[in-house]
């Protein structure tokens, strides 16, 4: 396990600069700065994206260098795409703030064509920090993070499609000032999209359909970029656990109906936020661009030690992919599995 580095695992080797520093960088001296490299801090992929989050540090100022560059990723099993990436993951690493926080990013393109980003949690002139920018060109803007919740980023570039579907998104989640009124004891983060791949006879890559995109025939639906890759490699907690999912649809077209079998969610905050929050429900759609917490116990006697599969429940999604496992304790069979 000591590979599989959690996005959080990944900040921990970040720099945090503590305040008599950050009283040279010209912030006040009661600021902590907290500067993460996206280009040095990936996230672990293999053997699946870790989707494990730790708590926000106790920075106030956040600063996120983020390089755009093409890499090839792996869509599905054995699938090797020519993907566009922040930080050379699909999704990219996932940014995690508190309400009041201040958080400066800095874009970095070094990719051979034009490109942007578009952080749905921040309240901003579009026009100027979302604007499209050349290879080797920089884009530094910062935002309050204001609006608790879980929410999408992802470039904006037209075709915002064709961007989407290569892969250019992550998630960002700004905890609640007052926290999230309950203690989970495992959080994770669950990034819904889709792909439009084929593959090219010659050459065998596989491609962007973008035809496929137009009539929403997607390849693969997946959770954090890989079909079926919580199937084979199962997200674990222990019984007794309290779960918070941090769900984004990144899309580019589809939603996303999240449930879990075997659970039913005792707290759901459509788009992250606590004001909105519901209790005891069995699916939630998230909009594609959009984002929503969701909370469930495995108590001994409720949702115990088992496999519970979480999905879409739009099926013919699942079936493309967007299906995985959760492992509760240490079941010995795998028998009843029915997804
Ligand atoms: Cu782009």
């Amino acid at each position: 396990m000591s590979s599989r580095l959690t996005p959080f695992g990944a900040l921990s080797a970040a720099v945090v600069v503590t305040a008599s520093v950050a009283a040279i960088l010209g912030t006040r001296r009661s600021d902590r700065v907290e500067r993460v490299d996206f280009g040095v801090t990936r996230v672990a992929t293999s053997p699946a994206y870790d989707a494990r989050l730790a708590p926000a540090t106790d920075a106030t100022i956040r600063e996120f260098i983020i390089p755009i560059t093409h890499d090839t990723i792996e869509i599905a099993s054995g699938v090797k795409y020519e993907g566009w990436t922040f930080g050379g993951t699909v999704p990219g690493p996932t940014i995690r703030v508190r309400e009041g926080d201040l958080v400066r990013i800095k874009v970095v393109n070094k990719s051979p064509m034009p490109h942007s980003i578009d952080f749905h949690s921040a309240r901003i002139p579009a026009n100027v920090a979302y604007r499209t920018f050349m290879p080797g060109d920089t884009v530094s803007f910062e935002f309050t993070a204001k609006d608790p919740g879980a929410y999408m980023v992802h470039c904006g570039t037209p075709p915002v499609t064709m961007h989407v579907m290569q892969g250019m998104y992550f998630a960002i989640i700004v905890d609640p000032r007052e926290g999230w009124g309950t203690k989970a004891d495992k959080e994770f983060v669950i990034v819904q999209s889709e792909f439009y791949a084929r593959e090219d006879s010659v050459t065998h890559k596989h491609m962007p359909d973008w035809n496929a995109a137009m009539a929403k025939n997607a390849s693969q639906v997946t959770f954090n970029g890989r079909a079926f890759q919580y199937k084979d490699t199962p997200l674990q907690v222990n019984v007794g656990d309290r779960v918070r999912f941090f769900v984004v649809n990144a899309g580019p077209t589809f939603r996303s109906d999240f449930h879990i079998v075997g659970a039913i969610f005792d707290r759901v905050y459509p788009d992250g936020t606590p004001r909105n929050a519901l209790e005891r429900v069995q699916t939630w759609t998230v909009p594609a661009g959009g984002g929503a917490v969701f909370e469930t116990v495995f108590a001994k006697d409720a949702s115990g030690e088992g496999l519970y599969p979480f999905v879409t429940h739009s099926f013919a999604d699942a079936e493309k992919g967007a299906v995985g496992i959760i492992r509760v304790g240490m079941p010995k069979t795998h028998t009843t599995m029915s997804h």
